[in-house]
């Protein structure tokens, strides 16, 4: 219906006592969102046209914030606002934020803001009448660009969907999460070359960070035998330590210990490190030289 509406109308003036017949649930302001009329064009009688009826329209749904980068910072809540027909009840209404990268490629999972994503589940949207605002608290969401989805559903399964982002439309909505926080950053200044170890032997692990700066971040420490940071073989050293510890440099003496006490098994082993302020999207390292233990 959205699509259909979008392509097929055009602004034009029509009779002022057609404005006045149309005006109900947000459809007008809805029109002129889905056709590029502005509110007040829509209400000086400049209305899309052919104009359906009313009873023609039972599910649309159009997006009202964010219609541009609409920036959000953490502790101060974005305003998500659109405006929805819906006349069958049972109809509700689902909203999600995708994190996009600059590519307008998603990043991880959607956001579910209204329902968990299931089908079905959702607000009410005609108990909620026009007041069809979310606010969402940014608090613990990555910083980046999140644009909006919102679908209605009636209890028959059809659904209206829109896009704060749809090139199609020509609009390029969407919720700019920010923070004052600079990005965790970790360089390993050792090993810098391969370091061989016997047992009953140490060596400090040591590097630079912005601790003083992002003090809440937290480092892992590991050691891993190949490249794949993800495949299960790592060994963590260290586990979820203040970056400001030792305020923008850091120390780790080794042992031959895991976090857990564990004797390391011998082996050639890649030192890396993650920091996670969970703001950001987590920053990862690995030391130019590697520790050969017992070889
Ligand atoms: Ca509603
Ligand atoms: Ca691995
Ligand atoms: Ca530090």
């Amino acid at each position: 219906m959205v699509r259909m509406l979008r392509t097929d109308l055009h602004c034009r003036n029509i009779p002022r006592s057609r404005t006045v017949a149309a005006r109900r649930s947000g459809l007008l302001l809805l029109l002129g969102l889905m056709t590029g009329c502005t509110g007040q064009m829509v209400l000086q009688g400049t209305l899309p046209v052919p104009l359906p009826s009313n009873t023609d329209i039972t599910l649309a749904v159009s997006i009202v914030t964010p219609r541009v980068a609409t920036t959000a910072t953490l502790g101060v809540a974005a305003i998500i606002q659109w405006a929805d027909i819906a006349t069958v009840p049972g109809t509700i209404v689902r909203v999600s934020a995708q994190r996009q990268n600059n590519l307008e490629e998603p990043i991880g999972d959607p956001i579910h803001l209204v329902g968990d994503g299931t089908p079905g589940v959702g607000r009410d949207a005609l108990a909620d009448g026009d007041a069809d605002i979310f606010s969402w608290d940014v608090t613990g969401v990555l910083v980046g660009d999140y644009v909006i989805t919102v679908i209605v559903e009636s209890p028959d399964g059809q659904t209206a969907t829109a896009v704060s982002r749809d090139p199609d439309r020509n609009v390029n909505g969407f919720v700019q999460v920010t923070t004052a926080l600079p990005t965790p950053t970790f360089t390993f200044t050792a090993p810098n070359a391969n370091a061989t170890l016997i047992t009953g032997d140490t060596f400090n692990i040591t590097w630079n960070d912005n601790g003083n700066a992002n003090a809440e971040a937290l480092l892992t420490l590991g050691l891993d035998p190949d490249s794949d940071r993800t495949n299960g073989n790592e060994i963590i050293l260290l586990r979820d330590d203040l970056l400001s510890n030792n305020g923008n440099t850091g120390t780790f003496t080794f042992s031959f210990l895991d976090e857990n006490g564990n004797t390391v098994p011998d082996g050639t082993y890649f030192v890396f490190a993650t920091v996670d302020d969970k703001v950001h999207d987590p920053v990862s390292a690995t030391a130019n030289g590697q520790l050969i233990l017992n070889p």
